[in-house]
């Protein structure tokens, strides 16, 4: 059994609802046990257009290879209308595989850790937030790069937040 944490994003349709649904769905599948998941930001969408993104962080315990996973996520993305008109495109739903356990792997469909995990505060906080001492595989402490992303536009939804969704779930 491996640890690995997914990176969650939306900013299509009912963001949050979406998100919920596909972790449980993520649990559905065999192979693939959810053990946590973090808080749910609001981000400016960062090398990209559209509305602000919802995001979020899972830590999953998983039997599957990174392939095999990566394959399964990309139906659950499927299964909740995702289309890819062009790169970065606003979604309905983005699942990135952002950690492996400590793998490293860097084939032409496949990199982990993921590329530009230390670039965005939409990954990182949501990542610490779950693993605050986490180290990136080759990189060092994630925690060492949240300065370098703090010009970023994120916050958390806090609860009160999310029960009044329907008149904030757009704002920061
Ligand atoms: N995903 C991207 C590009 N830009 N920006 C935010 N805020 N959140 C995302 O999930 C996101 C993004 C490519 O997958
Ligand atoms: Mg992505
Ligand atoms: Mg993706």
């Amino acid at each position: 059994m491996t640890i690995a944490y997914l990176g969650l994003g939306a900013n299509l349709g009912e963001t949050l609802q979406t998100m919920q649904h596909a972790i449980a769905s993520l649990a559905q599948r065999t192979g693939i046990a959810v053990r946590a998941r973090s808080g749910f930001y609001r981000s400016a969408p960062v090398q990209a257009d559209g509305p602000p993104y919802a995001n979020c962080v899972v830590c999953v315990e998983t039997s599957l290879e990174p392939r095999v996973l990566l394959r399964t996520t990309a139906n659950i993305e499927t299964q909740f209308g995702r289309t890819r008109p062009y790169p970065n495109a606003p979604r309905t739903l983005d699942i990135d595989l952002l950690l492996y356990g400590d793998a490293c792997i860097d084939e032409a469909d496949l990199t982990v850790p993921h590329p530009r995990l230390t670039e965005r505060a939409f990954a990182l906080a949501p990542l610490l937030e779950l693993a605050p001492d986490i180290e990136i595989p080759r990189r060092g402490r994630a925690a060492e790069f949240l300065a370098s992303v703090a010009a970023q536009q994120i916050s958390r939804i806090t609860e009160t937040g999310m029960k009044a969704q329907g008149k904030s779930e757009n704002a920061f």
